[in-house]
Order: C-alpha cells, then structure tokens, then sequence
C-alpha cells in the first residue's frame, strides 16, 4: 500500500474550476441553499470552497444516503447539526416517501421568506440529482434538460413557493489526509482513475477490523473466494473481486457503516 501521491490529493480539474465559477454565478439568483452530504461522512463530504462562496444565505442540510450511513450515528450528527441551529435532515434520495420528508422540510424552511429559489449543492454523487427528480415528481411543469456543452439553467417547482436547480457536483479542491481519499473513493465521490480500489479495500477492511469490529467485513481475499472469483491455481482475481467489492459496499451489503462521528460526541 503506497500513500496517495501530493498531485493525487491535490487533484482539482479545470471541469471543478469552471463549475464553482457557473455556481457563483448562480448563486446571485438564489435565495436559498439545499446542500446535500453523505450522512457516512458529513464533514468529509463538505466542501469548504463551497462554503466559502454560499456565505450567509439561508442553508438547509441533507445528509444524503441515509440507508447507507450507521442509523444511531445519523441522529448524533442530526442533533449535532441541530444544536449548532443549522437545519438539516436526513434521506435517502431513492425512496419517495423520504424525499417526501425533505419537501415538507423545505416547506417549513421557506415558510414566511416568500417566493423563493434555491439550489442543491455537494460534491460528486452525493444524491443531487435524485433529490431534485423526488422532488419534481409532483412537478406539473417540469422542463427538459437540454442536451448540450452548457447545462441548461433548469428550475424545479418544489413548492408554490418555491424553485430548485439542480448542480453539477463540485469536490474539494484538496482532499486534506489519505484516510479521506479512501473513504470518498470508498463512498463514491471520486472518480475512478483517482484512486486503486484494491488499496481502498485493503484499508476499509484496517479500518472496519477497529471500528465496527461486530460486522465482521471480509478482506479482500474473503470476499473473491466467498463470490468465487477464483483463478485456476487457486488464485483470487483480485481486480474483479476488487470492483465487485467497491459495489457491493455502495449497496450497503457490508452493513452499514458511517465513518466520520460529529466533533463533539467525542467529549
Ligand atoms: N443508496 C442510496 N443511493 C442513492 C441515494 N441517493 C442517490 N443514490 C444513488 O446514487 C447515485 C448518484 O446519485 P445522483 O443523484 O446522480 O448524485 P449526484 O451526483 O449528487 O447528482 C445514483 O445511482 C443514485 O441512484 C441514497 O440516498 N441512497
Ligand atoms: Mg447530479
């Protein structure tokens, strides 16, 4: 296992550069900001430039991927949230009821502000966009995504008050340790070419042998034979048992698992 080298951690592509240039612009037209974490890893899952460009406006959290995410860790970083008085909620983006719970969420944030917009925020693949299609299910007036080099702007009827758009995900410029790279390799926030998921396995399964020790997550070798990704001579095709690996964890069949515990909980 090699450490991440600097230019691995310090990846931020020109398409990263463009996008936070169109989101500040966007930004201008909203009222509102629905930023979309991974309930597994919040604050990893942040992205501080974005932080930085949203300034004060009025920001509702969603920790994404809720049935993923450890469900007693959820409510610790919900009161986390909670008491810092930053409204956030937790959903699973593919489930309608659950997206339900985000619209009548939203309802209550824009209550009494008027007609306003907003726009959904977050690092790759955190559940953008199936948010904003749970939430365009009741959309009479839903407009097509036109085709094309520029994203078309796109607004969502969520309510009578309010408008969404939709974002390209956005991640941070520099992934700050290699125990991070792995977990956003891991949860899916980094692209393919940015990381070896034999490596990620191996230290997921360091890490899940400390932490959640009752789940018992195979190592890579457990899991190529127990799939029977086994060569002839008895050898484990290691790189796809490795990608068969990496699904079945964003599937949630290792169990599941939230990395990251609020800063507080741990006084
Ligand atoms: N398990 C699970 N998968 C989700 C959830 N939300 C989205 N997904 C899946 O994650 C993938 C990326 O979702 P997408 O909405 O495109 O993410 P975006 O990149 O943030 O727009 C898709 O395959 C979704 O079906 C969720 O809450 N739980
Ligand atoms: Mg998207």
């Amino acid at each position: 296992m090699t450490e991440p080298t600097e230019q691995q951690i310090q990846w931020f592509p020109g398409h990263m550069v463009r996008a936070m240039r169109l989101l500040e612009e966007r930004l201008a037209l909203v009222d509102v900001v629905i930023e979309v974490l991974d309930a597994r890893l919040p604050l990893m899952s942040s992205n501080p430039e974005l932080d930085r460009i949203v300034g004060t406006r009025p920001r509702l959290v969603i920790l994404g991927r809720d049935d993923l995410a450890d469900p007693f860790a959820t409510r610790r970083w919900l009161a986390w949230y909670a008491a810092q008085n930053r409204p956030a909620i937790a959903v699973d983006g593919r489930i309608q009821p659950s997206v339900n719970r985000a619209r009548a969420e939203l309802d209550r944030f824009v209550a009494g502000r008027g007609p306003s917009r907003a726009i959904v925020i977050g690092i790759p693949n955190t559940g953008k966009s199936s948010l904003i299609n749970g939430l365009a299910k009741r959309t009479a007036a839903k407009t097509e995504n036109k085709a094309g080099v520029t994203r078309q702007l796109r607004w969502i009827r969520a309510n009578a008050q309010l408008e969404v758009m939709d974002t390209p995900g956005i991640l941070v410029p520099k992934i700050p340790t290699a125990e991070a790279q792995w977990m956003l390799a891991l949860t899916g926030a980094l692209p393919r070419e940015r990381y070896d998921p034999e490596d990620v396995i191996g230290r997921f399964h360091a890490w899940a042998a400390v932490h959640v020790p009752k789940l018992d997550v195979p190592d890579l070798e457990r899991f190529a034979r127990a799939r029977g990704f086994v060569r002839r001579g008895d050898e484990i095709d290691a790189h796809n048992a490795a990608g068969a690996y990496m699904r079945a964890f964003g599937e949630g069949k290792l169990g599941r698992i939230t990395f990251e515990e609020p800063p507080e909980a741990a006084v």
